[in-house]
């Protein structure tokens, strides 16, 4: 049983089941990672272009991983302790997670995008005793947000920053003599905290195991062919569960291959390094997809190693699958996936039919997959209704969220994924729309409550609707509809935008645009109707294109 106070785990029977199968291996982070370091000690195991360049070998990655763990100890970070990550796409960024990995202390992986308000919940609600960031990324200083989360955030004894510490603690300074590390972490207890997209006021947190999320990595090496000649392009952020599992940077390193960080994913920076690397796999939002085929095309870089091409995170439209293989001359692979388990692919030999026009399938036999109308009846195949999915990766509860699980699972385990789904003869799966209250940004996530409360912070604010516009280039932008008080200052569009940024959200949360109504449409029991909501902007912007 994986079961402990904060999280539901696997029921018993389940989980026998799972390691009869073989599915779960037994294996944890750090063990695997010495396992490579001895079979592949001169690998390269991490490219990081950044700056003059560093390649890691996985003996060195792993002797980094050791001290760093030692470093910690030292400091008290132990088995279990909850760590904000928030790194770029460096390679501190794998010292750091298998330095954790070794001594159970458990990285909540937040998003360099992220910023006061999610990292003091992260900090808060996990009560985590270290943050560790960069100094500057991409002009932002991140040692000043550090200051601002560690003052209201008591119990956070120790920032630790990549490059210059400023008034916190240079990462650098941690590593000490390895140690043997007395209570090493085992296979069926947690592994780290992954973030939930979510369709709440704050997002939840992914309690995943050792052995759950190791099988999704090893099984996805298999469907995607990833082995030790694999070179896996990172160029999405790191953090972010896509890159990381499906088959991600884990997977390429669980294989043996060699992982390229990318620090931005635009052409200009991947290409070159595509034809650097001699990279073979990688993995885009449909958004970028677009960009990529569309660059390809004048590009005088070679980009002949490239093999598979994975898009998801949203939806991939079957037009712009279907330019995937002209223009970059690889296989596409579709992967629907979601952090809290189950992931989905088209394989490798589907025909293209299957490839450009489905999401694909699951990655185990053993992941039940349930499409059921509004009352939780099960259709029949070729209906459109409701995924409900339960399976040997896929969560049995969200971390310290009792009340809200009761909603997001069924009695018998089930994860209500949200996602609206048809399953085809042939076992795919289409994505057809989304239940639940969120808006997907070309792959990133809005819950669209988080934002309506930020907007209900504004003094002249009434009201607020957060929904979902059509978009060319991110299929979904956001949308937020205003009521403002009664006799209220008028306020502009602009000012809701700018105070939202000022309430310290990942600049991909501030709506795209700002509406005010005098009132919402009503559903028949008198709520907002956000689906009469999302066809009224959908056709105000049809009408003005
Ligand atoms: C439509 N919607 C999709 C797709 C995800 C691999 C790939 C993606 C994620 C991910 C992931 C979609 N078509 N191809 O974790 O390991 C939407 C669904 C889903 C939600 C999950 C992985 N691929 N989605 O995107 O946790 O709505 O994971 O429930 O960020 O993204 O979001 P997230």
């Amino acid at each position: 049983m994986t079961e402990t106070t904060d999280a539901p785990g696997y029921p018993a029977e389940f989980a026998e089941r799972y390691r009869a199968a073989g599915y779960w291996r037994g294996e944890t982070f750090g063990r695997m990672l010495r396992e490579r370091a001895q079979k592949y000690p001169d690998r390269v195991a991490v490219v990081d272009p950044a700056g003059e360049g560093r390649r890691w070998t996985y003996a060195e990655l792993d002797a980094r991983a050791d001290r760093l763990a030692a470093g910690l100890l030292a400091r008290g970070v132990g088995k279990g302790d909850r760590v904000v990550l928030q790194l770029p796409n460096i390679a501190e960024f794998f010292e750091v997670v298998f330095a954790l990995f070794r001594i159970g202390a458990l990285p909540v992986f937040a998003l360099p995008a992220h910023r006061e308000s999610e990292i003091r919940h992260f900090c808060a609600f996990t009560e985590a005793v270290a943050y560790v960031i960069p100094d500057v990324s991409e002009g932002y200083d991140y040692r000043a947000l550090a200051t601002t989360v560690r003052a209201d955030v008591p119990g956070l004894r120790h920032v630790f920053v990549v490059g210059d510490p400023g008034e916190h603690t240079a990462l650098a300074d941690v590593p000490a003599e390895p140690v043997v590390i007395e209570d090493e972490p085992r296979p069926h207890e947690l592994a780290f905290l992954q973030l939930s997209g979510g369709s709440t006021g704050v997002p939840k947190l992914i309690p995943r195991t050792h052995d759950d999320y190791i099988y999704s990595l090893w099984s996805s090496n298999e469907i995607c062919g990833v082995d030790e000649d694999s070179v896996y392009l990172c160029a999405l952020p790191a953090a972010h569960n896509f890159p990381l599992s499906s088959p991600g940077t884990l997977g390429a390193l669980y294989a043996g291959a060699r992982v390229v960080l990318a620090p931005r994913p635009s052409p200009d920076v991947a290409f070159p390094l595509i034809e650097r690397e001699g990279v073979t796999l990688t993995g885009l939002v449909p958004p970028l997809a677009l960009v990529w085929t569309e660059a390809a095309a004048n590009t005088t870089h070679d980009l002949s190693s490239l093999d598979v091409l994975l898009v998801g995170g949203a939806k991939f439209s079957e037009e712009a699958a279907r330019r995937v293989r002209p223009a970059l001359g690889c296989t596409l692979q579709q992967v629907f996936g979601m952090a809290e388990g189950l992931v989905n692919y088209t394989r490798l030999d589907d025909p293209e039919e299957i490839v450009v026009t489905t999401q694909g399938r699951p990655i185990s036999p053993d992941d039940e997959i349930r499409v059921v109308d509004d009352e939780d009846n099960d259709l029949p195949v070729g209906a459109t209704g409701h995924l409900l999915t339960r399976g040997p990766y896929t969560i049995r509860g969200y971390w310290r969220a009792p009340e809200h699980n009761a909603r997001s699972f069924t009695a018998d385990g089930f994860y209500r994924t949200g996602d609206v789904v048809r399953l085809t003869g042939t076992g795919h799966l289409v994505v057809e729309g989304r239940a639940k209250d969120q808006i997907n940004r070309g792959g990133e996530k809005v819950a669209a409550e988080e934002i309506e409360n930020h907007i209900l912070a504004h003094p002249s604010v009434h009201d607020v609707a957060v929904v979902s516009m059509p978009d060319d280039y991110l299929g979904e932008r956001t949308c937020a509809y205003v009521v403002l008080r009664e006799g209220a200052e008028p306020v502009k569009s602009l000012a809701v935008k700018k105070f939202v940024r000022a309430r310290g959200l990942a600049a991909f949360k501030v709506p795209d645009r700002v509406e005010f109504v005098d009132a919402f449409p009503q559903t028949g029991i008198g709520k907002v109707s956000k689906k009469d909501l999302r066809a009224a902007i959908a056709a105000q912007l049809a009408s003005t294109a």
